[in-house]
Parts: structure tokens; sequence; C-alpha cells
């Protein structure tokens, strides 16, 4: 096909009608909000959010991304004035948003020195983060891993922009952790402060008093963008995009109201501001997310590629259902406005949506830094009441013959920050396999310690796999 020109502001006129986009100016002096780890994800929730609240605010937030290594969202991205489609879709349905929000690109390892300065703008009031659960730097006991945390991660960043702006006199930031971690924005908080704080104390103490950390849950489908996706958006569009992105209908993003100064009227676009999100939180961890971890390897190992595949197959989904409802709901305590039952139902419809080709392989990816939250929390609040969780032990399985090195041959390496040290241990026999995740100086054993009857069931679930 031919698709002469390049989206971008100068060609933004020139978009077919049907094209959705939000009218609003780009203004030098907006507010801003800077984006750590500006993927797909980023750009079809938080950003989408941001371009709709435009309209309401009469003033158009901008944000700065910044991508911590690849300069490949910036390729895409810079050429285009920030500008990118999202094609949201269904079996029924598929339409297509050009988005405004993102005003440019950085990339940390070429110019810290911009984002050092993006941090410290007087026009900046948000900082906002998806970074991947590895992206915190986090040991196994959950405190921060100084050697990831000096080469190339978030928080020399932040505390070099933060010293800046206390120096200045400026005021403190909200920085907003948009990541699957439980309490996420605690967890930041936590975390930064103690970087910081071994260095510079009195930067540590400004950080606590004048920044602040909502916790947040996010949610939305976003697969890796394809070659084929590119090629869709640039026939929708009449014109080529680098930036695309595919996701699906639904969105939900539930914030805790606790802000450092001024925001995006994001509340009026459909994100819920609330007192407490941890119940909210714990139900997208433990029932979607869960549920996504156990399909990937339950699924892979049956040689699925896609999450719709895997949902639909016989021997998968009565597994992926009873984690979701015979071990993961009961294991939440409900706010008063959720019904986790219909959750279940609806995520299931979620998981079957064909026209999204969400890759098993890609949520396979980093189980060491996903599993603790999404199935270790829910197995030791049952193992208290010696309850058995005969589906999540299934695909705890199923993750070791992954870790072993079964899925290789089709599917590639094994992609987990951790990998040269599991690998060796799951090729281990099922007992010291099991020993040396979940005994009692076990890897993961700050988040799940097996007692007896639970090492029995998981030694018959790792016999099956
Ligand atoms: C997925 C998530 O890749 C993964 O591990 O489980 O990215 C999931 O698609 C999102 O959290 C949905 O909101």
């Amino acid at each position: 096909m031919n698709a002469p020109h390049r989206l971008s502001a100068a060609t933004l006129s020139l978009l077919p009608s049907q094209i959705g986009r939000a009218d609003h100016p780009r203004e030098a002096q907006a507010p801003a909000i800077v984006h750590f780890g500006i993927g797909a994800f980023h750009r079809a929730h938080q950003a989408w959010y941001t371009d709709r609240a435009a309209v309401i605010d009469g003033m158009a937030w901008t944000i700065t991304g910044v991508s911590m290594r690849s300069a490949s969202v910036a390729d895409q991205l810079n050429p285009q004035d920030g500008l990118y489609s999202i094609t949201t879709c269904s079996a029924q349905s598929r339409s297509v948003e050009v988005l405004q929000s993102v005003q440019t690109v950085l990339v940390a390892s070429r110019e810290p020195d911009a984002v050092i300065a993006a941090i410290a703008s007087p026009h900046t009031h948000i900082l906002t983060f998806t970074v991947t659960e590895k992206g915190y730097c986090r040991t196994a006991d959950g405190s921060i891993d100084r050697t990831a945390a000096e080469s190339g991660s978030i928080y020399p960043l932040l505390e070099a922009g933060l010293k800046v702006r206390a120096q200045k006199g400026l005021p403190g930031l909200t920085l907003l952790s948009c990541d699957n971690l439980a309490n996420n924005g605690r967890q930041l908080e936590a975390l930064l402060v103690d970087f910081v704080a071994a260095r510079d104390p009195d930067l540590a103490q400004w950080i606590a008093a004048q920044c602040r950390f909502p916790c947040a849950m996010v949610d939305r489908i976003v697969p890796a963008t394809t070659a084929q996706d590119r090629t869709a958006a640039a026939l929708a569009l009449g014109q080529t995009d680098e930036g695309a992105v595919v996701t699906e209908p639904f969105s939900q993003w539930v914030i805790e109201d606790r802000f450092a100064g001024p925001r995006p009227a994001w509340d009026q676009v459909g994100a819920e501001l609330v007192a407490d999100v941890a119940p909210y939180e714990m139900a997208k961890l433990r029932m979607l997310n869960g549920a996504h971890s156990a399909l990937a390897y339950l699924g892979l190992a049956r040689g699925h590629g896609f999450v719709h595949e895997a949902v639909a197959d016989p021997a998968i989904r009565p597994v992926v259902e009873a984690l979701m409802r015979d071990e993961a709901l009961p294991s939440i305590i409900a706010a008063s406005d959720q019904d986790l039952s219909a959750y279940a139902d609806a995520l299931l419809d979620r998981f079957a949506n064909p026209a999204l080709n969400h890759r098993l392989i890609q949520i396979a990816m980093d189980g060491s830094q996903k599993i603790p939250q999404r199935w270790l929390e829910t197995l030791a609040h049952h193992q208290q009441k010696d309850k058995a969780c005969p589906a999540i032990l299934a695909a705890l399985a199923a993750w070791r013959a992954h870790l072993r090195g079964d899925n290789v041959p089709v599917w590639g390496p094994v992609e987990d920050p951790i990998a040269d040290r599991l690998t060796p241990l799951a090729q281990q026999d099922d007992a010291a396999f099991a020993r040396a995740l979940f005994g009692a100086d076990g890897l993961f054993a700050a988040f799940w310690t097996a007692n007896a009857m639970s090492m029995e069931q998981l030694m018959a679930a790792l016999a099956r796999a």
C-alpha cells in the first residue's frame, strides 16, 4: 500500500474524518508529567486518559516520555511530534484514534541531563512509572538492590532531579507508580527514600515530606505491537505510524487520592480516585494477572501462542477458572462496589478476545518478579487455613517446566532477571527445586514458605507436570 506521509503535527489535518482525536492545543507552558517506561501500555493507558482529560481541563497536560535504555520509542515518536494512534479492537468492533498528549521522548542512557531537567522543571507536577516489576530493583525480601539500582535504573535520575527541586525551593512532586506490584506507591516511596538516605539524608527527608506516592491499580490489555498492526494502522490513517498501539475496549485506573499538587482531570474521564486502592489492586493482581501467568505457562506447555487460544483449551480453562474463583477470589476482601464473581466472568471474556493476539511468551517473561504478588500471596493466605490450592500449584509446576527449558526449542531462551539462578534449580529433582524456592530458606520464603502439607501437594503437582 502507498502511505506517503508519516503521522505528525503537520499531517494531522489530513487524517480521515472517522479517526477520533481530542481537540486540544499543545502549549509549551502546559503543566507536565514525566513518564518513565514509555512502552505500549503507557501509551494506551495513562497517556490515553491524559489526552481525554485535556478537553475537560481546557488545558492540555503534556507528557515527556522517558525510555531507560532503548531508543526505539524515541525513534518512533519524536519524528511524529509525539503523535501515535491507538486501535481498540474486539471481535465485534475496531476503532482508531490519534493521541496528542505525548510531547517528546527522552532516552535516559544517552541524555540523563535532559531527564533530570524535566524532573526539575517548574512545569512538572507528576512523575508516572511503568518500568515493569524488575525496574524497581528489589531484592528477594523487597528491599532496594543497590547494585541493580546504581546501574541504569530510575533511582539516580530521581535523586538528581528532586535534589535540584529541593535546592531551588520548588514544590515536591507526585510519584505515581503504574506497575503491577502490590502496594506499588508505598513500595516506590520506601525504595527511593532508602536509596537516597544512604547518600543524602537531608534530601531523603525532603522527599518523604514534600512528595506523595499514591498507590494505583492499572488495567488494560496491550499486547506488544507487531509489524502487521503497524500496516493495519497505516491503512486506517492513510499515513505511516511507527508508534501505533493496539488494545482492548476495557480500561480501568483506580488511583489513591493522594497528590502533592495539581493533576489532570483523570477522574472525569473514567479513572476512579479512592481512599484505598488495596482491594482493587489485590483483585487485579491475583485474579487477572494470576490467571494470565497461569495461562502463559500452561498454554505454552500445550503448544499455544496466544491468550485467546489457551483460555479456549478445555484442559486449561477449568484450571484458570478454579484459580480465579476458588483460590484468588476468597483471599480478597472486596470493596463495597466490587463484585468479584462478575469480575471473573468479565476477565474470561476479555481473555477470549480473538482480535488482540496477546502473546503468552510476553506474559511468561520475568516470572520471578510477578509470581509473588500473583500466586504466592494467595497460597500463603490459604495455607493458614489448611486450604489447598491445586490450580495455583499446577501453574507453579508449569512455571518450573518453563524455567527448566521445556519451552526453549519453540519459544527461545527463558527471560527472567534471575534465570541464571532459576534454570539450574529447575533442572534438579522435584524435591530439591521445591525446597530451594519455597522451603524455609527458599528464594521466595518471604512470600510463601510451604508447610509440610503444602510441600506434599506441590510435589504431587510437580510430578504431574
Ligand atoms: C500481563 C499484564 O504481561 C503480563 O504479565 O499479565 O501486562 C496484563 O496484560 C496487564 O496487567 C493488564 O492490565
